[in-house]
């Protein structure tokens, strides 16, 4: 229908005329079919009069994301995560036949929060203010329920100075045969506070596993806490540690802000694409369901 027949068929409404303003209440029992504002595409061309083009409203989770199609399949897939397994002790940690992705870092880092909050959990790791409040490895398995295709490690921090000295040195050794002797092993997230940055005890930990990065193992710097520094602050930040680790992938991350979330699920997702080889498909996972519930 024409712009001009339109008009002269619907005089009650005033997004005939392409004029701006809201339309004008239709009288009572009236009966036109342009009874829907015309919705203008903000990014398209302007359409015509008449034609309503639907525009699609993100949820207001989306908004508060925006993440592109990769990173929120990613943080879909992260969402899957349940609790596994715990252990104390390396010996009691059970194998598992699918990519492991370890997050390690000082005590009080956040490495528990940031599992939450890639997780969109409130309480699947344990989160405290107290420092020390992780003291066993947990493992939080990714994928649908009998498909495990990825799991998460939550390991205990290090560096708390009010932990015995004999704990301290227990639980680094714990981590140094983690991270060196651990099959399933194919990607490590270290944590450090944005205000602190890559600290004498990361360093050592950098060096126990230089020789599986240096052989390919994924490794990512997230420096948290990043609302807590100002916008220099925080490139200052993410300079430095990318010198200290030698150009190799560091980011900004803030769980309170939810800064960085998405490109780190994004690099969990492809540490673990890269990790999987592509015959594995979801068929052959449920043909071997590795659940660790049923190992024990
Ligand atoms: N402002 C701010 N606080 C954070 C952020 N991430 C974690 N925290 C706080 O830092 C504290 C420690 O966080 P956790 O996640 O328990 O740290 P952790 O590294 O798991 O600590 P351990 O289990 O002791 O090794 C908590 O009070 C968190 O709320 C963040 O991005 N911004
Ligand atoms: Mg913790």
């Amino acid at each position: 229908m024409g712009f001009y027949n339109a008009r002269m068929a619907c005089r009650a409404h005033r997004q005939c005329d392409g004029r701006k303003s809201r339309p004008a209440a239709a009288p009572k029992g009236h009966k036109c079919q342009q009874r829907a504002a015309p919705q203008i595409h903000p990014l398209g061309p302007n359409p015509g009069p008449h034609e309503v083009r639907p525009v699609k409203k993100p949820s207001a989770r989306a908004r508060a994301l925006g993440p592109s199609d990769p990173a929120r399949a990613a943080l879909g897939w992260l969402h899957t995560a349940r609790f596994l397994t715990t252990a104390a002790q390396l010996h009691q940690l059970a194998d598992v036949d699918v990519p492991e992705i370890a997050f390690v870092g000082r005590s009080n880092a956040g490495k528990s929060t940031a599992i939450n909050t890639l997780t969109q959990q409130t309480q699947l790791a344990f989160a405290s203010k107290k420092p020390g409040r992780t003291q066993h490895i947990n493992l939080f398995a990714l994928g649908r329920q009998g498909a495990m295709d990825a799991v998460l490690a939550d390991l205990p921090g290090y560096g708390y100075a009010a932990v015995p000295q004999a704990d301290k040195a227990r639980w680094q050794q714990v981590m140094v045969n983690y991270l060196v002797s651990r099959p399933g092993l194919q990607g490590v997230v270290m944590l450090c506070d944005a205000r602190h940055g890559i600290k004498d005890l990361d360093e050592a930990l950098l060096e126990v596993i230089r020789p599986r990065v240096e052989a390919g193992l994924p490794f990512l710097v997230l420096l948290t806490k990043a609302d807590k520094l100002g916008r220099s602050g925080q490139a200052r930040a993410l300079s430095i540690a990318r010198l200290q680790t030698g150009g190799g992938d560091v980011q900004l991350f803030s769980a309170l802000k939810r800064q960085g979330v998405a490109e780190a699920a994004l690099w969990l997702r492809q540490c673990v694409d890269a990790a999987t080889p592509p015959a594995a498909t979801a068929a052959d996972k449920d043909a071997h369901p590795a659940d660790l519930r049923d190992a024990e």
